[in-house]
């Protein structure tokens, strides 16, 4: 899939979909950021995407109201290039131990209560964090089938192993940033990684602000901060403090009463969300939609 900035990607009023726990959405969010273009996040799709990819998350709406999946081809629409395999390989490796994030179901719902929602209509805003419940549930299935795979939860020396490339490739660097002076495609997604692990800590955020010989990546972490400074869902700033620093906005108290309420009914109704849940993500699967390059006309 080609696209060129001038004639397809909205350069304003960019509206995703997604929530910002996710990385590959904060990496599509941070890359906007860092290109000055303004955004909205929206937290429960469109019925056109939900219908054809469930929640798999983000999408990017284009300009002709199509939807675009895929971070890397949404990232390179702006002009980002791609990762390199060993690059795309050393982030999955960084992202391991994400699945600590359902160690505590309240605190995975709480948190998930918390992300703000940026649709302008406020009923549609309300809405969505009303049908919100739908996706933490599909996510909180998805992670507690992740947690059966061993490797899906390393020590914490293989947690530090899994981040000791990126510290040695910055040591290497010679500069603030992995690709450079300023922050490049594979800062944006290791940047990313660190933002999901700062969603709600696990053990790879513990590594990463404590382990000895990670200091040249904390420093990073800084830099990156200073780099995006203003941006709206940097929940690393609770640990690596910084002039300007400020965390992610929260929803309303009235937002997060309806996400419960939206919470009770999908639970009251288990008997057939849950297995809707395993339908949509059958289908995700079988489609092939984590990786495949799709437009949602
Ligand atoms: N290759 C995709 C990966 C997107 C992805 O895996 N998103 C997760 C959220 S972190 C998701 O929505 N998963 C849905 C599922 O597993 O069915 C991208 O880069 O955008």
């Amino acid at each position: 899939m080609k696209l060129t900035v001038e004639t397809e990607v909205p350069q304003k009023d960019v509206v995703v979909y997604g929530g910002d726990h996710s990385p590959w959405v904060q990496a599509v969010l941070l890359g906007l950021h860092l290109k000055h273009v303004s955004y909205r996040v929206h937290s429960f799709p469109p019925r056109k995407v939900f219908r054809f990819s469930g929640v798999l998350m983000p999408a990017l709406r284009l300009n002709d109201d199509s939807w675009l999946l895929q971070s890397q081809d949404i990232l390179e629409a702006y002009g980002y290039g791609r990762l390199e395999r060993d690059d795309f390989r050393a982030l999955l490796k960084a992202l391991v131990g994400g699945a600590h994030r359902v160690d505590s179901t309240i605190r995975f719902w709480r948190l998930w209560s918390w992300v703000a929602d940026e649709h302008r209509n406020p009923f549609v805003r309300l809405r969505n964090v009303m049908f919100r419940p739908f996706l933490v549930l599909y996510f909180n299935v998805a992670l507690t089938r992740l947690k059966q795979v061993p490797q899906a939860l390393p020590s914490l020396i293989q947690i530090r192993e899994n981040y000791l490339p990126w510290q040695q490739a910055l040591e290497e660097t010679g500069t603030p940033f992995l690709d450079g002076d300023k922050p490049g495609l594979r800062d944006i997604y290791l940047f990313a990684a660190v933002q999901l692990h700062a969603s709600m800590p696990v053990p790879p955020m513990d590594v990463l602000c404590t382990d000895p010989e990670l200091d040249r990546l904390r420093a990073w972490v800084y830099e990156m901060q200073k780099a995006c400074v203003g941006y709206r869902h940097m929940y690393s700033v609770k640990y690596f403090p910084v002039d300007g620093g400020v965390q992610p906005d929260r929803s309303s108290l009235c937002e997060r009463a309806g996400f419960w309420l939206g919470s009770a009914l999908i639970l009251l109704l288990a008997p057939i969300t849950v297995p809707w849940v395993r339908k949509k993500m059958g289908m995700v699967r079988r489609n092939g939609l984590i990786v495949r390059s799709v437009r949602i006309e």
